[in-house]
């Protein structure tokens, strides 16, 4: 039985989802109800990960050992197509959600002497270009990781809903929303948005 410390909407979500994914059992908990958690995690981020009297933390690593714990077709079986899950799973944690976590830094720290709008706008325009790379991937797969769905899809469907917090404009190319929906539509997807809500 897992713990996974959550925030709503935040990147714990996806470590949520492919929990679900794998069949795990896990309870949440809302970091947002017990405030800090940097006695079990000094970075005090989500995801946070409890496991008998493992601490797992960094939402990359954590994907990375569920894949590898529990065998599924999120997991490539030979090395190459390891590598590329791995590559895609950092670009999305390493990359992309840095990349919006400048809205986030913006947005905290904002005053009111400093214009946002400029800054907001080249943080935005870092997003598209990194989907746009995405887009370009999608031309000829549904998926980053071919034909079926990858842990790199699921945390990107995650983080493009941060762009709806900020008054930015992002581009999503036509592959890459037909991606969004059908990673939105999948079951463990839904249950883990509702056990959010129900949870709080
Ligand atoms: N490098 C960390 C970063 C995680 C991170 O930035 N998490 C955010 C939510 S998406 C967080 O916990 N922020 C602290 C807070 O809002 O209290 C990881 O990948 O797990």
């Amino acid at each position: 039985m897992y713990t996974l410390y959550y925030l709503p909407g935040a990147c714990s979500l996806a470590t949520q989802i492919i929990l679900r994914e794998l069949d795990q059992p896990f309870e949440l908990i809302n970091k947002m109800t017990v405030g800090s958690i940097s006695e079990v995690n000094p970075v005090n981020s989500v995801p946070t990960l409890l496991h008998n009297e493992s601490v797992l933390t960094e939402g990359a690593a954590i994907m990375w050992h569920l894949l590898n714990t529990y065998p599924s077709p999120f997991m490539p079986t030979d090395t190459d197509n390891q590598q590329k899950a791995l590559t895609d799973i950092m670009f999305a944690n390493a990359t992309m959600h840095p990349a919006y976590g400048r809205l986030f830094f913006l947005n905290q720290h904002a005053t009111e002497s400093e214009p946002l709008f400029p800054l907001f706008s080249a943080a935005a325009q870092e997003i598209s270009r990194l989907w746009h790379i995405v887009e370009l991937r999608l031309q000829s797969q549904p998926y980053l990781g071919g034909d079926e769905v990858s842990a790199a899809d699921i945390m990107l469907t995650v983080y493009a809903q941060w762009g709806a917090l900020f008054p930015v404009d992002i581009q999503l190319g036509p592959n890459t929303q037909a991606m969004l929906a059908r990673v939105q539509s999948r079951p463990s997807f839904i249950a883990s948005v509702n056990a959010e809500q129900q949870n709080n």
